[in-house]
């Protein structure tokens, strides 16, 4: 909700925040993890137990483009799974002037990765809780599929604590 001009390298912040996303609670666990190489051994870690995953890269910034394909690749390697929740952003979208990846390029790759590109702006604060509330919502239809709710005069005393959808 703040935005900071200091470039502070993240090692692991985490944040949580409740809200309320299509008129249901939410309680968002947000990890924010490590872009440098350095802090990369902790990787497959966060991504064993993230539901979902916000892949950000900098329009100002090719390189930062360019890493995305083998993030979500190793994604689903440790998910062992063909799809999962997760939304492309393309930051830094106010410095237009600085661009090195076009809108048409982020939405390319996007369509690549079977996944939803927004453009934001951490800065001017454009997309950024949207973005948050769109993966949300593409975890909660990932979740629904994978473990549909079963029909109330169907349920069985002891599935009442819900559906467990941790696969190993
Ligand atoms: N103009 C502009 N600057 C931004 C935006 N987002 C981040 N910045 C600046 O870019 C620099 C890096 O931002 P960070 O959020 O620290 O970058 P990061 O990707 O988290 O970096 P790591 O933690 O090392 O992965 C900082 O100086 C920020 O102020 C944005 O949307 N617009
Ligand atoms: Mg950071």
């Amino acid at each position: 909700s703040y935005f900071v001009t200091d470039y502070d390298p993240t090692i692991e912040d985490s944040y949580t925040k409740q809200c309320v996303i299509d008129g249901r609670a939410a309680r968002l666990d947000i990890l924010d993890t490590a872009g440098q190489e350095e802090f990369g051994a902790m990787r497959e870690q966060y991504m064993r137990t993230g539901e979902g995953f916000l892949l950000v890269f900098s329009v100002t910034d090719r390189g930062s483009f360019e890493e995305i394909y083998k993030f979500q690749r190793q994604i689903l390697r440790v998910k062992d799974r063909d799809e999962f929740p997760m939304i492309l952003i393309g930051n830094k979208a106010d410095l237009d002037h600085q661009r090195q990846v076009t809108q048409e390029e982020g939405q390319q790759l996007a369509r690549q990765l079977k996944v939803t590109y927004m453009e934001a702006s951490a800065k001017i604060r454009m997309n950024v809780d949207q973005a948050f509330h769109e993966l949300v919502r593409v975890i909660r239809k990932f979740q629904e599929q994978e473990c549909p709710p079963s029909p109330e005069p169907a349920r069985k005393e002891k599935d009442k604590k819900g559906c467990h959808c941790v696969i190993f």
